[in-house]
């Protein structure tokens, strides 16, 4: 008889192996917090463990929100206030305000502060059924200030359960006190890196290359620290221009590239042999109101992997719910359902270079997320709502 902790039954399965990957009627076992057995609950082992009955609920992968900026200071309502008046978001930004306000904001907070503003906006996405998360820092631009972001976001999965990867945004943005010493501060980033890492608080490193942020020279001087420190890159990139950030993003080899409305096709194709991955942010293009969407028939041409994200952050995508992208990137960008699912499962799990995740299989980890809908459509249909009535990480109800 197979050892089994705990099986699930009478559920419908998306695994998303090969698409949705659809298993009516299924069962699901695990054995220390990883899938020891998945199929058609008419072909489950006879065991002894205990049975949860789903009552035929869908079971999905646990959700993976690859990009957000979940922790911060402040936040940004008068701003939009002003953007409702007229101001453009670029407008802000090159005024001081923008990321800077927040930079301001973080800045002042210490960690437990920024520990108590982060964790409802952490339950909100699990509560969707969210299992792990990215957490960028990049609001204290000074090395004390990173810290303590990171060693927030590392403190979430200590008060919850969630898996956290923590990514170190300093470039992005400059710095009041750097202002007109770009490059130098870019060099200061860089040389952050190998302490920061040396504490255990970095699994990637990320910058904003873009024209109110930081040049492709610049990124590419942070990216090679990085590689020196064997930390994989993620790149926000052609975001609000088209500085060639997706073919930069592949050079390096990057786990992600993210936003990319003004990547060029050529772009999109050298991630594409560089397999990396496109993290999708509509919360952002919807909330900036940016015209221009990423090509999305050219990725599909490249045969790129898409990922499905909420860029969580106060000024460009204060969006709390991973779901609601779902629906913002098939009706903004005219994803497929599949396609969708596809960026917040295994697409997302590549996105922060996780293989054991993002799919139902034997071997993976059990994270799983329930809901209670009729059909797996339905995650991308519904604006607002919640249909998760269960979450479940490394085989044990959270
Ligand atoms: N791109 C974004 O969308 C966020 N950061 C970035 O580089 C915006 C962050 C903010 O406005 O606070
Ligand atoms: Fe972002």
């Amino acid at each position: 008889m197979p050892e089994f902790d705990r099986v699930w039954v009478n559920a419908h399965l998306c695994t998303m192996q090969d698409g949705l990957g659809v298993v009516r009627d299924g069962a699901l076992a695990v054995r220390d917090g990883r899938i020891a057995w998945i199929g058609p609950r008419a072909a489950l082992p006879a065991h002894d463990a205990p049975v949860t009955d789903c009552g035929g609920a869908w079971i999905l992968p646990g959700l993976v929100d690859c990009h957000t900026h979940l922790v911060f200071g402040g936040n940004r309502a008068g701003e939009f206030e002003r953007r409702l008046a007229g101001a453009t978001y670029e407008e802000i930004a090159r005024e001081g305000g923008g990321i800077l306000s927040t930079v301001r904001a973080t800045r002042a907070a210490d960690e437990d502060a920024l520990l108590a503003a982060a964790l409802p906006r952490l339950d909100g996405l699990l509560a969707e059924g969210v299992t792990t998360i990215e957490v960028k820092s990049g609001y204290g631009l000074e090395f004390e200030a990173e810290r303590r972001m990171l060693r927030a976001a590392r403190a979430l999965a200590a008060e919850r359960a969630v898996s956290v990867q923590a990514s170190f945004l300093g470039a992005h943005a400059v710095p009041p006190e750097f202002r007109g010493r770009q490059g130098e501060y870019a060099a200061l980033v860089a040389g952050m890196i190998a302490p920061l890492a040396a504490e255990g608080l970095v699994d990637a490193v990320d910058a904003f290359c873009e024209r109110i942020a930081f040049t492709p020279d610049e990124t590419a001087a942070v990216f090679e620290a990085a590689r020196a420190q064997g930390l994989p890159v993620k790149l926000h990139a052609d975001q609000l221009s088209d500085l060639g950030g997706a073919a930069l993003a592949a050079r390096f080899g990057a786990l992600s590239a993210d936003h990319l409305e003004h990547a060029s096709a050529a772009g999109l194709a050298a991630m594409a042999a560089a397999g990396t991955v496109a993290v999708l942010l509509p919360g952002a293009t919807y909330f900036i109101r940016e015209e221009r969407h990423p090509d999305i028939a050219a990725m599909r041409a490249a045969g790129l992997r898409m990922a499905v994200a909420t860029d969580m952050n106060p000024g460009s995508s204060p969006a709390r719910s991973l779901l609601l992208m779902l629906n913002m990137a098939c009706t903004l960008y005219r994803l497929t359902v599949e396609e969708a699912l596809l960026g917040v499962t295994r697409h997302a799990a590549a996105a922060l270079g996780l293989e054991d995740r993002g799919m139902l299989a034997p071997g993976m980890r059990c994270d799983l997320a329930l809901y209670r809908i009729e059909a797996p459509a339905e995650l991308c249909y519904w604006l607002g709502g919640n249909p998760c009535v269960g979450r479940v990480v490394a085989g044990r109800d959270a």
